[in-house]
């Protein structure tokens, strides 16, 4: 007989990891939504998610967990060094990188900078690579492999769009083929009250678009069992005008991975570059250099699970910052699901 259970957490991303854990990635979301919490949380009037799941035929209880997610070295900053190559060397940054942001200030402003100096040259440097400021384009798709966080990158955007901006984009699930890999998009819609619709096809996907004054954010699948019909879809859309690709590459990616996911993609030509899961990266400083030398235009990073707060638009301060080994990341909470 298959197993049906009702989840109840207090966010999304709890919800659905309670599920995983439960019923594996295969399970069948049959209906969620936001109801009230339980108990006196619910008197004084709080909420939680409550997802109802099915887990997949043949499904025996699995007692496997994740490993713990490693701390984050930070990189040593330097303590005296003389130019301004030899300090960027001296805190991470690959010395080839380090020579070329030099190369761009004459010598009498590389003495006695402060830190914050250092921190502005690079940032300097890095401004033709990070789109982070840019505006939102008519259709934005994400791609990339399975798991790199594609549909939480989604949920972060359009989440701190309502929060700050007021603005409801709305969302495309171009993922119509796992079930719950819609409804975990559906969800994070419904509770940040974001428009959202499926599309299968080129011509679902036109008339979302047509629908739509609002910019649309296109989550896509990283693997389907119809993997052909969605590669299908995702190599069209990368071809229609105001339609802007990025691609989640996780920061923990080595150079060789990130070059064989750039090929496996290039149908889709991604313009730009999402740098997923920061916060589990030792060191993004590898894959940042090789992405800047790659021409490939960075948005945005991720730093952690939470909606909306782990994700920062990639400016040149953020990307100096990231590639200085400092902490991302907004200390307090958004005070959304
Ligand atoms: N540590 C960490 N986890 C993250 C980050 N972004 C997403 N995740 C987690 O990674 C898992 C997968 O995220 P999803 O957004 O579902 O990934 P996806 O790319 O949409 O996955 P598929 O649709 O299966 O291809 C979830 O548990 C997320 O909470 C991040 O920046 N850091
Ligand atoms: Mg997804």
């Amino acid at each position: 007989m298959l197993q049906v259970k009702e989840f109840r957490q207090p966010t999304v991303r709890d919800a659905f990891q309670a599920i995983r854990e439960e019923f594996g990635p295969s399970a069948v979301v049959l209906e969620s939504g936001l109801v009230s919490a339980r108990g006196w949380r619910g008197w004084v009037g709080m909420r939680e998610v409550r997802v109802t799941a099915q887990a997949p035929e043949g499904w025996e209880a699995d007692t496997e967990r994740r490993p713990a997610v490693p701390e984050r070295r930070q990189a040593d900053t330097p303590a005296s060094a003389s130019s301004l190559a030899a300090r960027l060397a001296a805190a991470g940054i690959d010395p080839a990188l380090a020579d070329s942001v030099a190369a761009g200030v004459p010598a009498k402003q590389q003495r006695n900078l402060t830190a914050d100096g250092v921190r502005q040259h690079l940032a300097t440097y890095l401004t033709p690579h990070a789109a982070g400021a840019e505006a939102f384009a008519r259709v934005e798709v994400f791609v990339g492999p399975p798991g790199v966080g594609k549909t939480t990158t989604i949920a972060k955007i359009a989440a701190q769009e309502k929060v700050r901006r007021k603005r409801a984009l709305g969302v495309v699930a171009a993922d119509a083929f796992r079930a719950g890999a819609v409804e975990q998009l559906r969800t994070y819609a419904a509770i940040i009250g974001a428009p959202f619709r499926t599309a299968r096809t080129i011509d679902d996907m036109d008339q979302a678009i047509a629908a739509s004054r609002q910019t649309l954010l296109v989550d896509t699948a990283g693997r389907s069992p119809k993997d052909d019909d969605v590669r299908d879809l995702r190599r069209m859309l990368g071809r229609r005008e105001g339609v802007r690709t990025h691609l989640v590459i996780p920061a923990d990616t080595s150079v060789s991975s990130a070059r064989r996911i750039v090929e496996r993609f290039a149908d889709t030509q991604p313009d730009r570059v999402v740098v997923s899961r920061l916060d589990e990266a030792e060191s993004p400083a590898a894959l940042l250099t090789w992405l800047l030398a790659s021409g490939l235009q960075i948005s945005y990073v991720t730093t952690g699970q939470r909606v909306p707060e782990d994700l920062e638009r990639a400016t040149p301060e953020v990307l100096a910052a990231v590639l200085l080994g400092d902490e991302l990341g907004v200390p307090t909470a958004m005070g959304l699901a």
